[in-house]
């Protein structure tokens, strides 16, 4: 993606008024049942950037019918050849990739069913975006496995022919988060589509233009009406509503370990549907005295601060071993410093502001909290500026495990280091936590950097590097951070139901 190839797309004409009608059922736009719309915030100013159309329970069941008629036997989705459904993803991909510029840089306009929206809503850095625009990597990768989820033939004991056929679930409903919401929309489409499942999903309150804009993309391409659904909505009315509806056959979530624990009670409280959460973090980052000291100074910035730190994996207890402890808070406190802050659509920017006013002033809790405990603060620690939800990159020192800066998901630009002296310590340490997402390790020896991954309670432990991600790869967490795995492969089994099929033959012969 070339920005200068983008930069005349940037010219698009100024925001119109937009007509209600934002919720997708049946490749239609539709106003809330209850006429209801809630507005959407630009954090970089706090201002209004539109008013959209809240999606409700009622809303929620018009959009289970929908799903679920376009599962029936005979319709045109089950009766689609699976290269097909691949093909409509890759088709989505590319559409995607298409309008990235749209999708990335607009602050201004774009239009979607004849209506227009503004991208703002997330303030995410460009870079961020960008890089979040990607999430058509992973429509492609699952648009091949489309026609390649294969069932087996097993040698079951008798005069019998038994095989396996990977079926879909039904209606699956997908609760996603505002802090990636390009990315987290397609590593729930991809695996749901290619597997012939229909969907229902809620995007987060913060961030629902972008998902809007796909949903358009969607009927562009040609996926049945009814396949896929977007409801903007709240938590409380429309995602419960989806958590606990009878005709709903799987919820995936992702989001805080509190409605995780929310989700899991709403299904077995109705239809014990099938649940998949990715929820919180508290990733351990270990530096060793080993450690390449300009890269493992770099990565654990990036670990931390990326994405203004609301990242589900963000390396937020940074382990140094003591020897090299004083040098490497120095150096990471410089690099801080250097971190531009700023206008989220400036190319130079490396931060923008967080997503909202509740995660904002949620973090300078946190702040306030490190502070209270005795952790030094070494640098940042307050707003960034006097409009918009900026903070200041935030380092502590002399953090401890007991400290709740060290035992809570702060979800902003706030990195926690703590000191360790040997290996067997940090791995302890590293896994007293509820949460189990990611971790990472920094050394130049390989024994070590293979003794603490294996010894690390994680979904994820990246040695080296931080935050790699391929659409190949599974992510998801151990304990408290989640049930399941999205992408790769293993992403398929949360999508499929297995049928055994046994056939009685006249004789076997091996
Ligand atoms: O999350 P919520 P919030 C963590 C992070 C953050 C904290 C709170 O620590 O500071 O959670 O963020 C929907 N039934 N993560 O309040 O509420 C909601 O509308 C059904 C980590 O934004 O969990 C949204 O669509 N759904 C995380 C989605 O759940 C409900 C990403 C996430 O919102 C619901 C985001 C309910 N009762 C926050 N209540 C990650 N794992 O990446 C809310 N929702």
């Amino acid at each position: 993606l070339r920005l200068s190839t983008l930069r005349p797309r940037l010219f698009l004409p100024p925001a119109k008024p937009r007509p209600p009608g934002d919720i997708f059922i049946n490749n239609e736009w539709h106003d809330a049942v209850s006429k209801k719309t809630f507005p959407t915030i630009n954090p970089a100013t706090a201002e209004v950037i539109c008013q959209v159309a809240e999606g409700e329970k009622a809303d929620v069941e018009k959009a289970v019918k929908a799903a679920k008629d376009a599962f029936k036997l005979g319709s045109p989705w089950r009766r689609m050849d699976a290269s097909h459904r691949g093909l409509l993803l890759s088709r989505l991909a590319d559409c995607i990739e298409r309008d990235a510029a749209y999708l990335a840089l607009c602050k201004p306009t774009v239009v979607y069913n004849d209506q227009c929206a503004i991208h703002s809503d997330k303030g995410s850095e460009l870079r961020t975006v960008l890089s979040s625009v990607g999430c058509w990597w992973v429509c492609r990768y699952y648009a091949g496995w489309a026609d390649k989820w294969e069932g087996k033939t097993i040698p079951i004991d008798g005069d019998y022919f038994c095989y396996t056929r990977h079926e879909l679930i039904g209606v699956c409903g997908q609760i996603i988060p505002w802090n990636f919401p390009l990315l987290m929309q397609a590593w729930k489409l991809g695996p749901a589509l290619a597997t012939g499942n229909t969907v229902v999903m809620k995007v987060a309150e913060q961030t629902p233009l972008t998902a809007l804009y796909v949903a358009s993309l969607i009927k562009e391409v040609g996926f049945p009406a009814g396949v896929v659904n977007i409801i903007p909505g709240m938590g409380p009315t429309a995602g419960a509503a989806i958590a606990s509806h009878m005709d709903v056959d799987k919820v995936a979530f992702t989001g805080s370990t509190e409605v995780g624990h929310l989700i899991l009670k709403a299904s077995s409280s109705s239809n014990l549907k099938k649940v998949t959460l990715e929820l919180g973090g508290k990733s351990p980052n270990i530096i060793l005295s080993d450690a390449n000291m300009a890269e493992a100074v770099e990565q654990s910035h990036f670990a931390l601060f990326f994405n203004q730190g609301q990242c589900c994996c963000a390396g937020s207890r940074t382990y140094v071993q003591e020897s090299i402890y004083d040098e490497f808070v120095e150096r990471s406190v410089e690099r801080a410093k250097k971190r531009t802050v700023g206008d989220p659509f400036d190319l130079n920017t490396e931060q923008g502001p967080q997503v909202d006013e509740e995660q904002f002033q949620k973090i300078l809790g946190y702040i306030s909290s490190g502070k209270r405990d005795g952790a030094k603060l070494m640098c940042g620690g307050e707003a960034a500026a006097d409009h918009g939800y900026f903070i200041q990159p935030t380092i502590f020192r002399d953090v401890k495990d007991d400290m709740t800066i060290a035992r809570e998901e702060i979800f902003g630009p706030v990195m926690q280091i703590l000191k360790f002296k040997s290996l067997d310590e940090v791995i302890e340490r590293a896994n007293d936590s509820k949460y189990g997402l990611a971790a990472a390790v920094f050394t130049q020896n390989i024994d070590k950097a293979h003794y603490i991954s294996n010894g690390l309670r994680a979904g994820t432990v990246w040695i080296n590097c931080y935050d790699v991600f391929g659409a190949q790869a599974p992510f998801g967490g151990y304990k408290a951070s989640g049930i399941g795995r999205e992408l790769g492969e293993y992403g398929l089994d949360n999508y499929t139901e297995v049928k055994t099929v046994t056939i009685k033959v006249p004789q076997k012969n091996s």
